[in-house]
This record gives C-alpha cells, sequence and structure tokens, in this order.
C-alpha cells in the first residue's frame, strides 16, 4: 500500500459554511474526505452531501472526454472527440460569430458550480473581457437581498457565526439553517443550551423552524410588513436605543413617521401572522441582550425582496443590537472579505459600451422574447453561450423558454461539466470538468471569516480540465496572446490576495497553503458596528437611503408586494391560487448532487407539499400523482398533503433535474423571469400557480 498522505481542501459548493476538508490520499486516489476539527466553524463534520465527495468525484458517469453532439437538440446523444478537435471547433465557430456579429454575440453563462476565486471567478472573466463578449449579470440568487442590505448597513457584513452561541435570542428569517447553512446550528444549540429563545420566520415549517422555540409562519413575500410593525412598536412604546440610533444612524424622525402607519393589525392582515405575535415578538426583541437575526435568502426571492432585506436590517440598529459581538444581523459575510478582485478578474479590459446580459432572464436572451411574447431587442442576438459552474436548464427561471432557446439550430452551445445534466443535454459540445480534489483554489466563505485553501488530492481524472486551463486553451486557440491569460492558478491566487487591507494582513499565498484556512486579521470579539463606522455613504445605519432614492426607490423602509400573490394580484390568483415555493431539499445542493444514487435515494422523487385545506377541494391525497401548473408551464409530481405548510401555500423542494421528474420538467418550468425591485434578482418564491390531480 502506498503511504497516505492527507491534503487540505475546501468545499467548494455554493453554502455559506464552506467546510475545510481533509483528504487522505493513497497514492494517486482520494480515498475519504472529512471536515476538519481545527476550523472552529467545519468542527470536524461535512454535511450529508460532501460527505458522498468520494463517490461523486470517482463516480462512472461523469464527463470523462470532449464529447460533440450526434442527435437531436436537447436529446444527449454524443461522441469522443479529442480535446484538440474540441477546442478548434469551437474557436472557429467563435471566430466566424465575432466576424458576422461582432463579440457581444457570444455569451458565458456561469453560477456557482463552485465558488473558488481561480475557477469561479478568475481567468473565465479575464478571457471573456479581452474576448470582449457580452457581460453576464449573475442576479440568479443573492443580489436582491445584498443590494437591499447595502442600502441600510452599507457592505455584507455581520457578527461572527461563532458568536452566536453567546445571543440570547435567535431570529431565524427566511433561512432554513439546518438544511442550507448547518454548521451554524452547533452555535445555536449552544445558545439554547445556555437560554436562548429561537425563533424561525419561515413560511413552511421546515426542520430548523421543528426545532426551534416558536415558529412564526408569514404570507410568502411579507416580511418587510412584519418588521415595519415591529418597528412600530419598538418605537411606538419607546424600546429603541434612542443614544444609538442619535449616534449611529440617519433618518430616525422619518423612519418613525414611516411606521406610524405600520399597525400590528395592519401587518397581521398582510401577514397572516396575529397582531399579538407580532407585538410580543417587538416586545421580546427590543427587550432582550443580545439578540441576533440570521436573515438568508429565502425572502429575498420575491417581488420587493431587496426592500425587505432592507427593512428587516433596521432592526437592529434600532434597538443598539450591534453594540454586542453576539448581537445584529447576519446576511452574509462576504463583504468582509476587502480582497483584490480587480487584479484577478481584470474589468479594465472590458470594452467600453459592452452590453450585460441578466441570468435570470437567460429565456429572454435566448429567444430574443419578452414575456409578452414581443421581440426583445437584442442586438446583436445571442449566438453562441458557453456554459460552465451551472446547470441553467435545472435552475434557471421559465424553463420552457430557456430550452426553447437551446433548441434553435442557429446557437452554438457549449457546456463545460462534471456530469452530464439537463443542460449538456443541449450542448454542441461537451468538454469534462475537474472536480475539487483536481484543481487548486482559494474559496472566500459567506458564513464565517477564514479565508480557505483547496490543495489539488489527485490529478484531473480521465481527460477532465479545470476552468482555468480550459480558458487557456481558449485563449491560444483565438490567438490572444496576451500573458495574463496564461497565468497560473498560483499567480491567480497571488493577485487576488494582493493588497494592503489591515483585515488581510498576513494572508499569504504560503499560509494559506500551509494552514489551509486562515482567519482574516480582525479582533477575536468582532464587533462591526458597536460604534457606528457603518460602510454606507454618510457612515451611519441608514434609515433613509439618499442613495435608494436617487435610483427612483423609496428611501424609507416600505413594503412591496410580491408580484403574484392572492392579495396584490387576485385577478391572477383565481386561476391560479396557490403560492408556489421551491426552496432546496435536504440532501441536493441546487441541483448538483441530484445524479448521486445515495442522495437522490434519500430524497425518493420529486414532491409537492399541499395544506389538507387546499387538498381536499381538489381531491388531492398524499401518493397522487398532480399537475402544477400556470400560464408559464407545468410540471408533474407526487402529492404529499402536509399540516407542514400553510394554507394557500404550496412547497416542492428543489432543485430536481428534469430528467429525473416524471414529466421531464422541474418546478422552474412554472417560474418567472420578472425581477426584483433592487439587484434585478430572480424571484423564484413568487409564483402563482394551480395544482390539480391527474
Ligand atoms: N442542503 C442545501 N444547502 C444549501 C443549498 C441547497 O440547495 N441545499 N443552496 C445553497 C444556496 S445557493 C443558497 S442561496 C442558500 C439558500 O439558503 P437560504 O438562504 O436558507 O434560502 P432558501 O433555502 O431559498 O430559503 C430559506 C427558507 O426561506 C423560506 N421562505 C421562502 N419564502 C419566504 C418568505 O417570503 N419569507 C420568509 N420569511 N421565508 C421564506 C423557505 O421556505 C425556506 O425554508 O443555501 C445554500 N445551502
Ligand atoms: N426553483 C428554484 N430555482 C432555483 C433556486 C430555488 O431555490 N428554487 N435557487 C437558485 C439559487 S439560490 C441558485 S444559487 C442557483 C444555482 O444554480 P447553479 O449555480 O447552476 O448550481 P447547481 O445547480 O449546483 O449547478 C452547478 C453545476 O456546476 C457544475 N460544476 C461544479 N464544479 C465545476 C467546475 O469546477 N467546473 C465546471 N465547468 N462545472 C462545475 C456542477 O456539476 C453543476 O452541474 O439556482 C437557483 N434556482
Ligand atoms: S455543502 Fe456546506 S455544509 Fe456541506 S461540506 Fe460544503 S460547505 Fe460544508
Ligand atoms: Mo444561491
Amino acid at each position: 500500500m502506498a503511504k497516505l498522505t492527507v491534503v487540505h481542501a475546501a468545499c467548494p459548493h455554493d453554502c455559506p459554511d464552506t467546510c475545510s476538508i481533509a483528504v487522505t490520499v493513497d497514492g494517486d486516489r482520494a480515498v475519504k474526505v472529512e471536515g476538519n476539527a481545527a476550523h472552529a466553524n467545519t468542527a470536524g463534520f461535512l454535511c450529508a452531501k460532501v460527505s458522498k465527495y468520494i463517490d461523486r468525484v470517482y463516480d462512472p458517469n461523469r464527463v470523462q472526454y470532449p464529447m460533440r453532439r450526434v442527435g437531436a437538440k436537447g436529446e444527449g446523444k454524443f461522441e469522443r472527440i479529442s480535446w484538440d478537435d474540441a477546442i478548434a471547433e469551437i474557436t472557429a465557430r467563435w471566430k466566424a460569430t465575432i466576424a458576422e456579429h461582432g463579440p457581444q454575440a457570444i455569451l458565458p453563462y456561469s453560477y456557482a458550480g463552485t465558488m473558488g476565486l481561480v475557477q469561479g471567478q478568475g481567468m473565465d472573466r479575464r478571457f471573456f473581457h479581452r474576448m470582449g463578449a457580452s457581460l453576464l449579470d449573475r442576479t440568479i440568487c443573492a443580489t436582491a437581498g445584498s443590494v437591499g442590505y447595502k442600502a441600510t448597513i452599507g457592505l455584507s457584513i455581520g457578527p461572527e457565526a461563532n458568536r452566536f452561541a453567546e445571543a440570547k435570542l435567535i431570529l431565524i428569517w427566511g433561512s432554513n439553517t439546518l438544511t442550507s447553512n448547518v454548521h451554524l446550528w452547533p452555535f445555536i444549540l449552544q445558545a439554547k443550551k445556555a437560554g436562548a429563545r429561537v425563533v424561525t420566520i419561515d413560511p413552511y415549517r421546515t426542520r430548523t423552524a421543528a426545532a426551534s422555540d416558536e415558529h412564526l409562519a408569514p404570507l410568502p413575500g411579507t416580511d418587510a410588513a412584519l418588521a415595519l410593525a415591529m418597528m412600530h412598536v419598538i418605537i411606538g412604546e419607546n424600546l429603541h436605543d434612542a443614544d444609538y440610533v442619535e449616534k449611529y444612524t440617519l433618518g430616525f424622525e422619518q423612519l418613525r413617521e414611516r411606521v406610524r402607519e405600520w399597525t400590528p393589525a395592519r401587518a397581521a392582515e398582510i401577514t397572516g401572522i396575529e397582531a399579538d405575535t407580532i407585538i410580543r415578538l417587538a416586545r421580546e426583541y427590543a427587550g432582550t441582550t443580545p439578540a441576533v437575526i440570521r436573515i438568508n435568502y429565502g425572502l429575498q426571492r420575491h417581488a420587493g425582496g431587496g426592500m425587505a432585506v432592507r427593512t428587516i436590517a433596521c432592526l437592529p440598529a434600532l434597538t443598539g443590537a450591534w453594540r454586542d459581538a453576539a448581537g445584529g444581523i447576519l446576511l452574509s459575510s462576504s463583504g468582509t472579505f476587502p480582497l483584490n478582485y480587480p487584479a484577478l478578474e481584470r474589468p479594465d479590459l472590458i470594452p467600453p459600451g459592452t452590453r450585460t446580459i441578466n441570468m435570470s432572464r437567460l429565456g429572454e436572451a435566448l429567444t430574443n422574447t419578452d414575456e409578452f411574447g414581443q421581440p426583445a431587442g437584442f442586438d446583436p442576438p445571442v449566438k453562441a453561450i458557453y456554459v460552465y459552474n451551472s446547470n441553467p436548464v435545472a435552475v434557471a427561471p421559465d424553463q420552457g423558454q430557456v430550452t426553447r432557446g437551446l433548441a434553435r439550430e442557429d446557437l452554438f452551445t457549449v457546456v463545460h461539466e462534471q456530469f452530464f445534466t439537463d443542460t449538456t443535454d443541449w450542448a454542441d459540445i461537451v468538454l469534462p470538468a475537474t472536480t475539487q480534489l483536481e484543481h487548486m483554489d482559494v474559496v472566500k466563505p459567506y458564513g464565517h471569516l477564514s479565508l480557505m485553501f483547496n490543495e489539488p488530492a489527485i490529478a484531473p481524472l480521465a481527460e477532465a480540465r479545470s476552468n482555468s486551463d480550459v480558458f487557456r486553451l481558449l485563449a491560444r486557440a483565438m490567438g490572444y496572446d496576451e500573458l495574463y491569460l496564461y497565468e497560473t492558478d498560483e499567480q491567480l491566487i497571488r493577485a487576488v490576495l494582493a493588497t494592503d487591507h489591515p483585515w488581510l494582513e498576513g494572508m499569504t499565498f504560503e499560509r494559506l497553503r500551509a494552514e489551509g484556512h486562515v482567519r482574516l486579521n480582525l479582533p477575536e470579539r468582532f464587533a462591526p458596528f458597536a460604534e457606528g463606522n457603518f460602510p454606507t455613504p454618510s457612515g451611519k445605519c441608514e434609515f433613509y437611503s439618499a442613495t435608494l432614492e436617487r435610483r427612483g426607490l423609496d428611501p424609507l423602509p416600505t413594503y412591496i408586494p410580491p408580484r403574484e400573490s392572492v392579495q396584490s394580484n387576485p385577478k391572477l390568483a383565481e386561476r391560479f391560487p396557490l403560492a408556489l415555493i421551491s426552496p432546496p431539499a435536504h440532501n441536493f445542493l441546487n441541483s448538483s448532487f441530484v445524479n448521486q444514487d445515495k442522495l437522490r435515494k434519500v430524497e425518493k422523487e420529486p414532491i409537492v407539499e399541499i395544506h389538507p385545506w387546499d387538498a381536499a377541494p381538489r381531491r388531492i391525497e398524499t401518493g397522487a400523482t398532480v399537475r402544477v401548473f400556470n400560464d408559464r408551464g407545468e410540471f408533474s409530481v407526487r402529492a404529499v398533503v402536509s399540516e407542514k405548510t400553510r394554507p394557500g401555500v404550496a412547497m416542492a423542494p428543489g432543485i430536481w433535474w428534469a430528467k429525473f421528474s416524471p414529466d421531464g420538467r422541474n418546478v422552474n418550468a412554472t417560474t418567472s423571469q420578472a425581477v426584483t425591485d433592487m439587484g434585478e434578482g430572480a424571484t423564484f418564491y413568487d409564483n402563482l400557480v394551480e395544482i390539480a390531480a391527474i
């Protein structure tokens, strides 16, 4: 037996926890992955999904070689070709497209298959910027919330996850912690042991809600109304921290005026949460120290998602919760990492005037047709798409329009993937991608404060190549000779670390590589806004935002109703009365892992949960196959009648691959390409449907 070695890896997935992984390697084969106990947040365990990462790496169904389509688009039939042929064919098509339509006819499409800085936002950006391709606005997940949070707080910065252990009241707001952020849970348990109360605010009774002391179930998309009424009570009863407000906030008098009209009774009608409960929650929140809010992205996938996050983010400044390291609000820790992104991505190479295409409206871009069936005016039209780190056929809204676009015979589609996904089925060329054990990277977390190093544990399997390697090959074949397109992964990492920001002091390539995880150079008890210093234009927590006002938005916190709900759109609700949300299934990560048998078997099959009150009049029983539909499309799944969801709300856990679903479609056949109030984000959970037994 060869000598066993242990290598530091970092989980690449789009999950706030960014675990530190110890990979045991036996000769040239990785044999085990374990959570690193030396990293406080990972605490020695991995989630159900990534603890089976070895299966993923050595899955015989991985894409192993470059492939060329032989069947019809959508069929997924391919023949093996060489890398040389694949690169020659791709670049010949691109050169012809550029000659005829210009480089903006080429669209890169990527999201978070890997969150690594090198493989996720490094050489790809440099390459497409050099080319002058269309820019992609990466809005599919978090832009509404981050823009909303920024309006109030300035940057995505909050208390350190570990400090939750000291809180006395924890509000888990629009987050399913036990599923989507499980490494926060041990700290919450510690807090509970020490007497903290945990309240989860979620329309669906998730495993997190069930494990909390209290579960409040608002109607989807109504959270801002709840927060406004809480502020009504807090200010009305003089429970706010007048000293903190005076010193460190902007616009208190206008906020006081604004929330005057937001009586708990009014919010109760909108949210479906009783007025007395709202009053009690507001008093408890203002009266408990430290009180912390874990807000996450679930609640911002609605028309008013940006404003909802902005509004909730006002709460801790109003009560002075920020004074304590264990108080405040945490959306994401990503703003705490002042890395040298321009050196990594080279935005200076973007030709002036280059257009930006919103990834949440991919169907519209590919079909050049808007939601009313009118020409969408993309000039030049998108003639070629290069997909990597993403599975848009499964994850993008309005699946029907996305596949209609990908079916175009004149569209040239390249997909760089680890597996034969719903998206590779539509590719002209498929390229084999490495997994995290096969390439080098640095991963920036968004749920803790350590930067993570990923050492390649093994050589690429079969003919797989990393994203950065493929862009170097493409650059050479395109005839681009600029040196920045040929830098190594190590050089890219050194570029992004090159900054003299004090929080990154001591964060060298050598140290990261040796230690695997390095915490930012921040005080042990990081209390970012204990004394104000908000990174907003005014330096204060902005209850009043002149920035929003300049953009034509309400400068004060307000409630923007969902685009599709019984209250806001009664006419549509006559035909489609149920609000459908589709948050992540426990054993999948977006659409990743759906193809891994052991994990898919636990999830069994795609389902939709519906409340007994909604099921009875439709004659739907658990186990029945139902059709879920609206004007955009439909999908068929098994029904589960359950009181975990509230009346009027259906829940279809995601994101199943369409090809593992009974009718070859998934929930995104019904979701909409309409975007949020801020950040032009996707509105997956703002979706009215009807459900019928088949
Ligand atoms: N296991 C697992 N973990 C994941 C993921 C995964 O797919 N699987 N995905 C990762 C990614 S990309 C992300 S962005 C995060 C997402 O994780 P979260 O930010 O936690 O977001 P979601 O899971 O979309 O939604 C969280 C909860 O919000 C609820 N919700 C929906 N609408 C509303 C609303 O209007 N108001 C309120 N208060 N709650 C609402 C949903 O029912 C859900 O339980 O998780 C990451 N972690
Ligand atoms: N209905 C509904 N739709 C949703 C959501 C929802 O809650 N409901 N959530 C939304 C959210 S929050 C998000 S973030 C998006 C997620 O959308 P995506 O970022 O597209 O996430 P995944 O579905 O995990 O697909 C990532 C793909 O990248 C591949 N990959 C992994 N590593 C590499 C690599 O190194 N190189 C290459 N070339 N490929 C790699 C994986 O095999 C996988 O197929 O989905 C969104 N869609
Ligand atoms: S998906 Fe999240 S919880 Fe699972 S190993 Fe990766 S970072 Fe950790
Ligand atoms: Mo996401």
